[in-house]
């Protein structure tokens, strides 16, 4: 049974950028909801069940064809906010430093080229999905979005290290139609520690 992880900040903890009440609504109940779909469409997959969920994620045509189009969904989303609520921090924000910051300018000029670019994924994915930032089976970095749920953890060697959620549910109490806004404000919430992290295990 996959479970609803808990946060390691409060649900105001993340204000004014992101509001409590959107915290509350999207962890509460739109992951929660994820997770309990999930389940229930596993139920009808018993040799799936106990199966690691970027493993699932990554042989999605082991499900059932009955089954495979919510485990995608359900599994998408649980797996995305799981990694969502990581890279979010209160106290967070600013810039990257070492070799992290040394990969991004490499990869796009500068920090600054580099958020215009991710914010451009943000913003011109249409309708609901995710931005990300990923290091790519070959290494380096690599801007992208999905749609839905859908997500590069399904993609065999690829290791997300950002993302950014840009489903109304992520923002609209706060900032309404106003989804640049949202993404311009998410910098101050991102934690570089974490993408670091990730960004260096990824290389290994
Ligand atoms: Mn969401």
């Amino acid at each position: 049974m996959h479970k609803l992880p808990e946060l390691t900040y409060a649900y105001n903890a993340l204000e004014p950028h992101i509001d409590a009440r959107t915290m509350e609504i999207h962890h509460g109940k739109h992951h929660a909801a994820y997770v309990a779909n999930l389940n229930k469409a596993l139920e009808n997959e018993p040799d799936l069940k106990d199966m690691d969920l970027a493993s699932l994620m990554k042989h999605l045509s082991v499900a059932s064809e009955a089954n495979r189009n919510a485990i995608r969904n359900n599994g998408g989303g649980v797996i995305n906010h799981n990694f969502f609520w990581t890279i979010l921090g209160p106290g967070k924000g600013g810039k990257p430093a070492g070799e992290l910051l040394a990969a991004i300018e490499k990869e796009f000029g500068s920090f600054e080229k580099f958020q215009e670019k991710f914010e451009n994924a943000a913003m011109t994915r249409f309708g609901s999905g995710w931005a990300w930032l990923c290091v790519p089976k070959g290494g380096g970095l690599a801007i992208s979005s999905t749609p839905n749920q859908d997500t590069p953890f399904s993609d065999d060697g690829v290791t997300p290290i950002l993302t950014i959620d840009v489903w109304e549910h992520a923002y609209y109490l706060n900032y309404q139609n106003r989804r640049a806004d949202y993404a311009k404000s998410f910098w101050n919430v991102v934690n570089w520690d974490e993408v670091a992290k990730l960004f260096k295990a990824a290389k290994k």
